[in-house]
């Protein structure tokens, strides 16, 4: 009879708990997009279509430079490039071979903290380092290439050939290429980034490539002068040759860093991040331009780079521009300077200016033409799932990372996000989408079929919440935790962009109406990053970057394959890391990715993701909306349908290098006309 009862009184609870507990909402597939029409479709090309490596009869150059070769100021031009420089072919320019001369104004939001892009330093972004900052390969132009073509495009590597059985990768790269003052680029350039820089542990560059982001245990060996050799775990891991692009295997200038890095006799690590100061003019560069002013929160000028290893067919050194500016403002500056004619540039990109964006350059005597892309901007609300110690947490945010770890607290989080109200926070109309994290609609890998969607509900938001054990025991209206604590989360976000901001105040009211209190910790740029990147958050609002776009490009971020690739779970200070189950299926599936060549397999690969992803809530998606590019109308050689993000930014898109304004539009606002970048440390631009 006792046991009867006791069976009795357990099924009575659990029929009443049942009672109690209503259904949490079942997740379905995602809202179907509003219909949004980019403007503009990309002219679809083959790699070689664009660009090939070849010695032409003749070259050329400005008038104005030539006068500083015959003041003997300057090298002829025929010493100054490589033997087979990098050749744009017109067919690919949409306006054809350009004429010299005029600047290309940005504005930008963030600001220089000095030119040791190697050892992490900002050069506060919007283009000033993609414009710089030379890669092995390149990939943002790849939104114009066929995807029977798709692959990354050679840059610096000229060329690579994969061994037969595919565990080695051999780089030549563009032979005779010189640095802005002159200093031959080669392997020893490789030599430093590879040993120095990336496997160094007291050094981090400034996107955090680490010897995962090559694939673990990879090795690479110098071959010669312009050859070295990569040895990889696993066979024809394709990915490396994207993550050889922007971000990621830059070299640095290593007969200027290698002197001030510690194994070759510099200060310490701290100086070697610190010896090329934000008022170093003249750092040496593979880019187009080289900074040769900065004015602190005002400008930074570059100038033309006169050993830039690059030309049009027509055999005229490139850039076409003679002057880049940075004006040091706000990013929500760069979008108004544009669409008014001050600024030449801008990545539309706050929702919160689209439509007085939209308005003035609706006008015909708009100075500036804007183009939508693809719905290719989304955040995400990522909880920190480290509870081993990463970040350092004090007993309160050790408290929210164990309940960031149970599911039904994530699902809570989800349920409790009425992204139809934050999107239309942000801007009504057809540009947001409920985005329901993971990767991105309206993309390659995307499949709506291995998405999950919570929807939202404030009751199955409070019943997750029940399930992770959370109740309002003190009836203030907030949840507590088992000490009797209100449960308090702090959520870091961005403070330089309305969006992020908005966004953040959007999910403080949301989780407070179900009862979970949530202070906001909005922090400027490099502060943000510094704080994500070191574990300091308990959730953190984040701006997706291009992998959950593409997956080929920054793959290893899709997961913690490695101690420090993932965004919201990273290693200890021991290099130990507590994944999740599905984080180790994550990491499997990834890593699957990387090593699969078969395009079919990698799309059943991308759907296993997706689904762990979002039924697991890796990342809660929040909204997801297009970009749109302003630019001013001036400027000749726009690809059309660039979009501002995708393979990576518009500022490498368009391929600026080969951006001209016809004479007869110049606007004679350069402030350094006629001048050349100066030797490294000069105080300005050299004059003739
Ligand atoms: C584009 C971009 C070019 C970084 C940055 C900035 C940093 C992040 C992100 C974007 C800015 C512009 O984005 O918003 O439109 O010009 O620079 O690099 O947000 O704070 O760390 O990831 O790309």
């Amino acid at each position: 009879m006792h046991m009867k009862s006791a069976v009795l009184a357990a099924l009575m609870l659990g029929v009443s708990s049942f009672a109690v507990h209503a259904e949490m909402a079942a997740p379905t597939a995602p809202p179907e997009a509003p219909k949004f029409d980019a403007q503009g479709e990309p002219t679809f090309v083959n790699r070689s279509d664009v660009y090939e490596y070849k010695a032409l009869d003749a070259y050329s150059e400005p008038a104005w430079v030539t006068a500083f070769v015959d003041a003997g100021k300057l090298p002829p031009l025929a010493d100054r490039l490589p033997k087979e420089p990098l050749v744009y072919k017109t067919a690919n320019m949409v306006d054809g071979n350009g004429v010299y001369g005029d600047v290309m104004r940005h504005v930008i939001g963030g600001r220089p903290e000095g030119w040791n892009f190697w050892a992490g330093r900002s050069y506060g972004w919007g283009g000033i380092d993609i414009g710089l900052v030379e890669c092995l390969t390149r990939t943002g132009p790849l939104f114009e290439i066929n995807s029977t073509d798709l692959q990354p495009m050679p840059n610096l590597a000229k060329s690579w050939d994969w061994s037969e059985d595919g565990m080695s990768l051999t780089v030549h790269l563009i032979e005779g290429a010189k640095w802005s003052d002159g200093d031959p680029f080669d392997t020893e350039d490789i030599d430093f980034y590879w040993n120095d820089v990336v496997m160094d542990p007291e050094v981090t560059p400034l996107m955090g490539a680490s010897q995962e982001t090559y694939g673990a245990g990879t090795t690479l060996e110098i071959l010669d002068a312009y050859t070295f050799k990569m040895t990889f775990t696993t066979a024809f891991p394709e990915a490396v040759l994207y993550a050889m692009a922007y971000g990621n295997f830059c070299p640095g200038p290593s007969h200027v860093l290698k002197p001030k890095h510690p194994k070759y006799g510099g200060e310490s690590y701290e100086a070697f991040g610190n010896a090329f100061p934000a008022d170093y003019m003249n750092f040496p560069v593979m880019g187009g331009w080289t900074v040769v002013e900065h004015r602190p929160d005002d400008i930074v000028v570059l100038r033309r780079n006169p050993y830039y290893w690059k030309v049009d067919e027509s055999g005229q050194q490139l850039p076409y521009l003679d002057e880049m500016q940075y004006r040091l403002s706000t990013w929500g500056d760069r979008d108004i300077q544009a669409v008014a004619g001050t600024g030449d540039f801008s990545n539309l990109e706050q929702a919160e200016n689209y439509v007085e964006s939209l308005k003035k350059a609706a006008d015909p005597a708009s100075p500036a033409k804007l183009a939508f892309g693809p719905r290719t901007i989304g955040y995400s609300l990522y909880p920190n799932l480290s509870a081993n110690g990463w970040g350092e947490p004090d007993e309160r945010a050790q408290a929210v990372r164990a309940l960031n770890r149970d599911l039904n607290f994530r699902k809570a989080i989800t349920y409790a996000m009425d992204r139809q109200r934050l999107g239309d926070s942000l801007v009504k109309g057809p540009f947001m989408t409920q985005y329901p994290g993971g990767i991105y609609a309206g993309t390659s890998y995307y499949d709506a079929a291995s998405t999950s969607f919570y929807p939202y509900s404030a009751d199955s938001a409070k019943e997750a919440l029940k399930a992770a054990g959370l109740e309002d025991t003190d009836g203030n209206g907030f949840v507590n935790l088992a000490g009797g604590d209100d449960l308090n989360v702090v959520l870091l976000t961005g403070s330089e962009y309305a969006t992020d901001k908005n966004l953040a105040e959007g999910v403080v009211a949301m989780m407070a109406e179900v009862g979970v209190k949530v202070t906001l910790n909005a922090l400027p740029g490099k502060d943000l990053d510094d704080a994500r990147n070191s574990g300091k958050f308990d959730w953190v609002i984040f701006r997706n970057s291009s992998e959950l776009i593409t997956m080929v490009q920054n793959t290893t971020a899709l997961a913690p394959v490695g101690p420090t690739t993932d965004l919201n779970h990273r290693a200890n200070a021991a290099g130990e890391m507590d994944l999740l189950p599905y984080e180790e299926e994550l990491v499997s599936t990834v890593n699957a990715f990387i090593a699969e060549r078969d395009p079919a397999k990698r799309v059943e690969l991308a759907k296993t993701y997706q689904k762990v992803y979002t039924e697991n809530l890796d990342g809660i998606g929040l909204v997801a909306y297009p970009g749109a590019l302003i630019i001013n109308k001036r400027f000749s050689n726009i690809p059309s349908g660039a979009p501002i993000f995708m393979y990576n930014w518009a500022e490498d898109n368009i391929i600026r290098e080969r951006v001209f304004v016809a004479a007869d539009k110049q606007i004679g606002a350069e402030l350094h006309p006629n001048t050349l970048p100066g030797a490294p440390g000069d105080a300005g631009p050299m004059s003739n």
